[in-house]
């Protein structure tokens, strides 16, 4: 049987992280032949909490699971790692600035960047959820010299996701009849669901669609704002939808996209599109052979144009941000 590949989760004790290690166990992250080790990174306090997930996954014998250990320090955790998943990040809390907010996650991501440099195998891919995730992936892609920039993604997946449902919804269609969806820009509320270049069953979705009212006033708003709309109906932040999300941002990255269609991740900026060079930003990307590539030559109009510069725009002023704090 073929050598385990060891898949690195922090935040393991957390709610994403609950939902999120079964599924890997169980190969839905790298299929149904690959074998899987798990390296959970937790902070001291919660390594209770993750030994007591541990047990479980134990105790679902999947065949798949090579093994779990457990670590409470970033040079061990990242230690051999093929896969990252960081997940564990240091949310806002009521009355905190958003300079706070970028000190204190610099605080995890800066020596999780120089660990996964320092340790991690030589074909690591790092998957960044924790928020702010894109801000978050750029410092530890900056600490991580060693390691080519393109490995350092930051997860748009759940707001593609999200998008592709309410298209479907607003059109009558199924989800599978959609492709070439984009979310461009910051996983926050300034990003972008872009339907014109979208498809339904082959033709133009906005064509489809033909709603200029629906677009800028109900879907846009609806995708941008779900996150919120969770935690107001379920009194807890999204989980199961953001490890279903991490999944299939990690499954399409090595397995590649579907023909004629693409998805969306935060990646690397190499200027395409007017997004400044260097900012982890959410494009339209094509993924074959385990690599990704952004989508070139998409006419952007003007109603993508405005929508798409505000989200950069933010992005920009967070490293902006990082930069004075010393972090990156
Ligand atoms: P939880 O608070 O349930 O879990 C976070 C876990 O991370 C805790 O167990 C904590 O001990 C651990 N942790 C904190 N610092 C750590 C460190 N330095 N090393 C290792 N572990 C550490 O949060 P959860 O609901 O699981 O959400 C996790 C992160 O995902 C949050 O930052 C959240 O904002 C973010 N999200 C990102 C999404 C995206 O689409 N990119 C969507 C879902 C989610 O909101």
């Amino acid at each position: 049987s073929r050598t385990p590949v060891n898949v690195t989760v922090t935040g393991a004790a957390g709610q994403i992280g609950y939902a999120l290690l079964f599924r890997i166990a169980s190969g839905h992250l790298l299929g149904p032949d690959t074998p899987v080790r798990l390296r959970l990174l937790e902070i001291p306090q919660a390594v209770k909490a993750a030994e007591g997930t541990a047990m479980e996954l134990d105790d679902c014998a999947f065949p798949l699971l090579a093994g779990i250990d457990i670590f409470d320090n970033p040079t061990d955790g990242f230690a051999g790692a093929n896969v990252a998943l960081l997940v564990g990040a240091r949310p806002r809390t009521k009355g905190m600035e958003r300079g706070d907010l970028l000190a204190a996650n610099g605080g995890i991501f800066k020596p999780q960047g120089e660990a996964i440099n320092a340790g991690a195998a030589d074909d690591i891919k790092v998957l960044v959820v924790g928020n702010p995730a894109n801000t978050n992936a750029l410092i530890a892609q900056q600490h991580a010299p060693d390691v080519p920039a393109e490995r350092f993604t930051a997860m748009t997946r759940l707001d593609h996701n999200r998008a592709l449902t309410q298209l479907a919804k607003k059109a009558g269609v199924a989800v599978t009849d959609i492709a070439k969806l984009t979310i461009w820009g910051n996983h926050s509320a300034t990003q972008y669901p872009d339907i014109f270049h979208a498809q339904i069953a082959g033709k133009n979705a906005a064509e489809v669609v033909d709603d200029r009212t629906w677009l800028a006033d109900t879907f846009i708003p609806t995708v941008a704002k779900r996150g919120a709309a969770i935690i107001e109906a379920r009194g807890a932040s999204s989980a199961a939808s953001a490890a279903n999300a991490a999944i299939d941002h990690v499954h399409t990255w090595v397995n590649g996209t579907a023909d004629g269609d693409w998805t969306s991740m935060g990646v690397v900026s190499d200027g395409s599109y007017g997004v400044p060079e260097g900012l982890i930003s959410s494009f339209p990307v094509v993924c074959k052979d385990g690599k990704w590539e952004i989508v070139q030559g998409l006419d952007v109009n003007e109603f993508s144009r405005a929508r798409i510069d505000a989200s950069v725009r933010e992005l920009a002023e967070e490293r902006d941000a990082v930069r004075e704090l010393g972090l990156i």
